[in-house]
């Protein structure tokens, strides 16, 4: 091997290794103030962990963008989903009454609140666009309760760092962190475009996460569950963390 060359590896070798020890070191530091996603193993681990340790620090607080009526997409554009199950055409069949969403895990008081009893909370109207990471998306209007209201009432812990959510749909769910859980734009959703919430986009109940893409905003809902550590990271084909 000629020196040159030699040198050359070194230097290589020099770069690769402060390149490395540049992400160990976002890594500790992300780690230090809570910033590590749940994703953060594996190959893409790193940089899960640099794209939400950025976007957590410069984007905590910061609202998704909202649009004027005049550009609410007509028509909306719904993705496809899965045939309700019988379970949901009976629900459904009866007006979903006995439709119930639970609320359990690290919350002082776990409840099951029907579509009335979600009602009830404030009420919160956006129009936001909902991006699919498949490359399409509308804007709409939509009504319902900020997530933070329902999770107070139940007396959130401060333990809570994270809330699964779970749909009727089986094997469907994700988890957001408290920063989206507690932002005010995040909603259980129950109206669309000044009418219920349409089956076919997610009715009777969808979670609204517009600071994420639209994977995270599951369609009918029946639980959450606050949690200090995610057993499982949701349904689980794309990045857990989706900030748009
Ligand atoms: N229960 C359930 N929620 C779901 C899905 C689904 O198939 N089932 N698809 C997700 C995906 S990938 C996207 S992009 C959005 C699409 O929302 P839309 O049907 O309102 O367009 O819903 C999300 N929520
Ligand atoms: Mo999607």
């Amino acid at each position: 091997m000629s020196p040159v060359s030699r040198r050359t590896m070194i230097r290589r070798g020099f770069a690769a290794a402060a390149g490395l020890s540049g992400l160990a070191v976002a890594e500790r530091i992300a780690d230090r103030y809570g910033l590590v996603p749940p994703d953060h193993g594996g190959i893409y681990g790193p940089g899960e962990t640099l794209t939400y340790a950025a976007q957590r620090l410069l984007t905590r607080r910061s609202l998704a963008r909202e649009f004027s009526r005049s550009q609410v997409s007509n028509p909306p554009f719904a993705n496809e989903t899965a045939p309700p199950s019988a379970q949901f055409t009976r629900l459904q069949a009866d007006g979903f009454k006995e439709w119930r969403l639970a609320i359990d895990g690290l919350v002082a008081q776990p409840a099951s609140l029907s579509l009335d009893d979600i009602k009830r909370f404030p009420v919160r109207r956006q129009i936001t666009e909902i991006a699919c990471e498949e490359g399409w998306s509308y804007i709409a209007e939509w009504i319902g309760t900020p997530l933070v209201d329902v999770l107070r009432a139940a007396g959130i812990m401060p333990q809570a760092r994270y809330v699964v959510y779970r749909s009727i749909q089986p094997n469907w769910w994700e988890s957001i962190d408290m920063a989206d859980a507690l932002h005010p734009q995040t909603l259980l959703a129950y109206a669309m475009n000044d009418g219920d919430l349409p089956v076919t986009f997610g009715g009777p109940l969808r979670l609204r996460v517009p600071r994420q893409l639209g994977y995270k905003s599951v369609k009918y809902i029946t639980r959450l569950t606050a949690t200090d550590k995610l057993e499982s990271l949701g349904t689980g084909e794309y990045a857990w963390y989706a900030g748009i």
